[in-house]
C-alpha cells in the first residue's frame, strides 16, 4: 500500500472525524482497500483508543438480519470491537452533541464466562458453551462516512459505525435457550414510549446464537480473539432508526426485558 492508504493514516483519520464529530468522505473510490486492509484500519483504531486509556471489552456483529444488511446495501457478516468508552450506564444519559447522526438499534448482548481460558473459548462451539448470560441491548451506530453511506471495506475500517451501547440486565443462559429457545423472542424499540420498530430475534442469522458462533469464526479470522469476560452485541433484530437529541430510547425483548438511555437536548441557541 501506498503512504496515504497506509491502515495507521486512515484509522487517524476516521479516529479525528469521530472525536470532532464531523463526517469525512468514504474511502471507496479516494483509495483502494481491500477487507483485510480494512479490518487492519478498525484494530488501528482500537489501538488509538487503547493509548488514551480505553479498555476493551467485547465485540459486536454488524449486518446479521437481512433488514439492516437491505438498509444499508451490503450482505456480509462483519465484527467491530467495543470498547470501556462506548459503554452507557442502564438508563444513563448520552451527550448527543459527541455524535454526528446517530441510529439506535434493537440488540441482544451475550457474556462470556470470565473464569474460563481464552483456549477454552476456541472455535463456534466453545464459545457458545461458555456463554453465561444474555441480556437486551441498545446499539448506538454513528458512521463517520458523509450521509451514513459506506462500501462494506468503509464500515470495517470505521468499526463497524460503533459508537455507544447499553446492556440491560443479565439473565443466566438456560440449556434451553442453547437449544434454540432465544430464536423468536419478540423485540419493541421505543423512542418518546412510541413503538418505532418491531420484529423478532429471528431476525438475527435465525438465532441470536448463531451471531455468537459467526463472532467467534470472525475473530479468529481477522486477528481479534474473543477473551473470557467479554461482552458480545448479536447485531441489530431491525433496521436502525434515527436517535434524536432530548429523547428516552428503550429496547424491549420478550423474556429478557428492556435496556434504555436518554440522550441529552440540543443546546439552546443564545
Ligand atoms: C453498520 C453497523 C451495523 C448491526 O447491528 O447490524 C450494525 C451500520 O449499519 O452502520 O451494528
Ligand atoms: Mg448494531
Amino acid at each position: 500500500m501506498t503512504e496515504s492508504t497506509r491502515p495507521a493514516v486512515i484509522a487517524a483519520e476516521l479516529d479525528a472525524a469521530r472525536r470532532e464529530a464531523r463526517d469525512i468522505q468514504q474511502f471507496a473510490g479516494r483509495v483502494e482497500i481491500t477487507l483485510a486492509d480494512a479490518y487492519a484500519v478498525l484494530l488501528e483504531g482500537i489501538s488509538l483508543r487503547r493509548e488514551r486509556g480505553e479498555q476493551v471489552l467485547g465485540l459486536k456483529l454488524g449486518f446479521t438480519s437481512k433488514e439492516k444488511a437491505a438498509q444499508m446495501g451490503v450482505s456480509d457478516v462483519i465484527l467491530g470491537v467495543l470498547t470501556d468508552g462506548m459503554a452507557v450506564s442502564v438508563g444513563g444519559e448520552l451527550d448527543h452533541g459527541l455524535l454526528i447522526h446517530p441510529r439506535v438499534e434493537p440488540e441482544i448482548a451475550f457474556r462470556l464466562a470470565g473464569d474460563v481460558s481464552s483456549e477454552d473459548l476456541a472455535g463456534a462451539e466453545g464459545t457458545v458453551a461458555h456463554a453465561t448470560h444474555v441480556a437486551a441491548a441498545l446499539e448506538v451506530i454513528d458512521s463517520r462516512y458523509r450521509d451514513f453511506s459506506f462500501s462494506l471495506e468503509d464500515v470495517v475500517a470505521d468499526n463497524t459505525s460503533a459508537s455507544y451501547y447499553v446492556i440491560g440486565e443479565w439473565h443466566e443462559m438456560t440449556d434451553a435457550m442453547r437449544a434454540g429457545d432465544m430464536a423468536d423472542l419478540a423485540v419493541e424499540l421505543r423512542i418518546d414510549r412510541e413503538v418505532v420498530a418491531s420484529g423478532s430475534t429471528r431476525a438475527i442469522l435465525g438465532d441470536p446464537l448463531e451471531a455468537l458462533r459467526a463472532a467467534a469464526r470472525l475473530a479468529g479470522q481477522y486477528g481479534h480473539p474473543l477473551e473470557p469476560g467479554h461482552v458480545v452485541l448479536a447485531g441489530a433484530a431491525t433496521a436502525a432508526v434515527p436517535l434524536p437529541a432530548g429523547s428516552d430510547v428503550e429496547v424491549h425483548v420478550d423474556t429478557l426485558g428492556t435496556a434504555a438511555l436518554r440522550t441529552t437536548s440540543r443546546p439552546e441557541v443564545r
